[in-house]
């Protein structure tokens, strides 16, 4: 089967935005920097990466006869948001189990943000004291049964919709409408950036380009702090999702690239470079990044600029997948 075999049920407004920065590439003096935002692709609950792979999904729940999406997150979860926003619009109920990843002492943290939207949409928050980790979890499978005991019909969702057979289909496709985007704009991506923590966003991407002529670099910034386990988990779903779309080919090691050095110790906390970037791009370009996700990917960006690592004479994209209701649980570290 094919990419365009795969039922989409349209959840985006359709392609997403691409535009230069040109403030920024500027500033940093070295090579053009573009985004594709992903920000502000659906009109649902402020859309978002997660958005993009529920396309692909929803047909498949549907398929199932589901009547409520289960997943699961952090408290600050944008995918668990994007999945309540999903399920309101197609009249179906959530359960959302939300974690403890992040030690934030933020005393809204669990009253606003992407957890305030999920009790707007009407979803059930199960507030759960485990910490991080991009795996599968009892708390999940045990919310999985309770619907299943309630006499209803579950789909799961797991982490981050990836470790599911369909989740890098979104960012393979993503591919696509990039070198589409190119065509119509006469511009060239020689180099992407994208913010990597449970994986398909940047595993769809690769088995997307891999199977485009003209050959890229896609450097995932690891932003879990928990890098083996976040490349194991690239590197497995670029596979397998390559191997679904027929790329015809097995994909080279080369093709899989996660760097590490900018999520600091621990996932959720953000370190100087991630404040210092969401600082920068808010000055120079108006636009807002989180401080878990996309802070983090734009601080590598922003070294490998201006380190030479990515070469001036390049053209970079930088996937901004969206995260900023989050800001919300971080209001102290922009006081002064
Ligand atoms: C997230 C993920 P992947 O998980 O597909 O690697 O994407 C990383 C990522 N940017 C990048 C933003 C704004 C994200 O929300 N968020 C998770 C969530 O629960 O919200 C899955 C972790």
């Amino acid at each position: 089967m094919s990419l365009a075999d795969f039922p989409r049920y349209p959840l985006t407004f359709g392609p997403s935005p691409v535009h230069p920065l040109p403030r920024l590439s500027a500033h940093l003096g070295g090579a053009q920097v573009w985004a594709k935002r992903e920000d502000c692709n659906s009109g649902l609950a402020y859309g978002g990466n997660k958005t993009r792979k529920l396309e692909y999904l929803v047909p498949d729940a549907l398929a199932q006869g589901a009547d409520t999406l289960v997943s699961i997150g952090g408290v600050q979860s944008n995918h668990t948001r994007q999945v309540a926003a999903v399920a309101a619009s197609l009249g179906l109920k959530a359960v959302l189990v939300q974690e403890a990843w992040v030690d934030w002492p933020d005393a809204v943290n669990d009253r606003v943000g992407n957890i305030l939207l999920s009790r707007v949409m009407g979803a059930e928050v199960r507030l759960d004291p485990a910490g991080f980790d991009i795996g599968f979890r009892d708390s999940w499978t045990q919310a999985l049964d309770d619907v299943r005991e309630r006499g209803g019909v579950p789909y799961g969702i797991p982490a981050g919709a990836s470790d599911h057979r369909l989740g890098g289909l979104g960012f393979a496709n993503w591919a696509y409408e990039v070198q589409q985007q190119e065509a119509e704009l006469g511009v060239f991506f020689d180099t992407i950036v994208v913010c990597t923590v449970t994986g398909s966003t940047h595993a769809g991407m690769i088995a997307g380009f891999a199977g485009q002529d003209r050959p890229r670099r896609v450097i995932g910034i690891d932003a879990s702090a928990t890098l083996d386990k976040t490349r194991a988990q690239v590197e497995r779903i670029a596979r397998s999702t390559a191997a679904l779309i027929d790329l015809g080919r097995d994909l080279r090691d080369d093709e899989i690239t996660v760097l590490e050095g900018w999520a600091g110790d621990r996932y959720g906390i953000p370190v100087e470079s991630t404040l210092d970037a969401m600082r920068l791009v808010g000055r120079l370009e108006g636009v807002i990044l989180d401080p878990v996700y996309e802070g983090k990917s734009m601080a590598g960006l922003i070294d490998l600029v201006t380190s030479g690592e990515i070469h001036k004479d390049s053209t970079v994209l930088y996937a901004h997948l969206g995260g900023q209701p989050a800001l919300n649980a971080y209001s102290a570290l922009f006081r002064g």
